[in-house]
């Protein structure tokens, strides 16, 4: 039976590996830091005894994930890799060329055997199980993302302030009362997710430049990015305009293409309410998308989309748990 240990499993993400693992016959270890040490975490029906995390532990364990912050990977990754398989779901590797960047349907066939593998972006996961099979079918020219992140992206502690932010609103007197966001997210909308870099963007943005590159294999690739926290709860949603290389026959065609590739459910009647939201694609392996349209300046050569995929799960633990499925076959 394979040992997995589940590096900072009283995080978010953490928890959300913990559940997908628990249809599996694989030997669980649960590690946070010694605070955690020694407390009982209940997950659906498993009660996990928390252990602290040692290298020695690790090292005993087939697969490790790393769902703790870049510098703890950093510290560890490497090593921890010399005897287990480390899949880690920080930034930290994620840009290191000799490092995969795995969104398995996408891109696991060029999966070498590494034993240090890095788990993208939420927003990156999210937009390209629906990205690859239209870069492949239609070569992409050119791609222009805006994200409308959920307060998980953020953490189990920031799920937990808009809850009580939305509970308690007033008025629009208290905004930058907030421990988790730049500002008070109830009611509103942030265009700041992470810090921003010296060219305007933020990090999160230049993520989704960076990590759509890599996965999709191509450097060059044109892009450009707004990223925003809504007030939703753990589901990304996104807007999608997309230039293509090549003529698009019908939006039958891109819906027939979406219906067949894996973790992808097309949700397209607007005119009976039919769309992909947060509110249906929470809880969900796939990612929603719909509002499929041909592109106003590229007509036939473009496409505009809108997709919805669960931020802990699609975004984060279930590519985390594809990766382990892929280095176990
Ligand atoms: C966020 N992308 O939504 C981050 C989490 N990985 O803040």
């Amino acid at each position: 039976m394979k040992k997995v240990a589940v590096v900072g499993c009283t995080g978010a993400v953490g928890m959300t590996m913990l559940q997908l693992l628990e249809s599996t016959d694989y030997n669980v270890v649960c590690m946070a830091s010694e605070r955690s040490a020694g407390r009982r975490l209940k997950v659906r029906n498993t009660e996990h005894l928390i252990e602290a995390f040692t290298v020695e532990s690790c090292a005993l364990c087939d697969i490790v994930f790393l769902c703790v912050s870049g510098d703890f990977a950093l510290e560890y990754g490497e090593h921890l890799a010399k005897n287990s398989y480390v899949i880690d779901n920080s930034s930290a590797f994620r840009y290191h060329k000799e490092i995969p960047l795995l969104v398995p349907p996408i891109n696991g066939q060029h999966y070498k055997g590494e034993k240090l593998i890095a788990n993208p972006n939420c927003s990156s996961a999210i937009a390209l199980m629906v990205l690859g099979p239209l870069h492949n079918a239609f070569g992409l020219d050119s791609v222009i993302i805006s994200t409308y992140q959920a307060a998980s992206g953020a953490g189990q502690p920031a799920m937990l302030e808009l809850r009580e932010k939305a509970r308690d609103f007033s008025d629009y007197g208290d905004q930058n009362d907030s421990e988790s966001f730049t500002h008070n997210l109830a009611f509103n909308v942030i265009p700041h997710v992470d810090s921003f870099e010296d060219n305007g963007y933020t990090r999160e943005e230049m993520k989704v430049v960076w990590e759509l590159r890599k996965v999709l294999g191509d450097p060059g690739l044109a892009i450009s990015t707004t990223a925003v926290r809504v007030p939703s709860l753990r589901s990304h949603a996104e807007s999608l305009s997309l230039h293509f290389k090549q003529h698009i026959q019908s939006l039958d065609q891109v819906r027939d293409l979406l219906h067949a590739a894996p973790g992808v459910e097309v949700v397209d009647d607007p005119k009976k309410g039919a769309y992909q939201m947060p509110m249906t694609s929470t809880y969900k392996h796939a990612v929603e998308v719909g509002r499929i349209r041909y592109n106003l300046i590229y007509g036939e050569h473009g496409l505009d989309l809108f997709i919805s995929g669960d931020q802990l799960l699609r975004g984060a633990a279930l590519n985390a748990f594809e990766i382990m499925q892929l280095v176990s076959d």
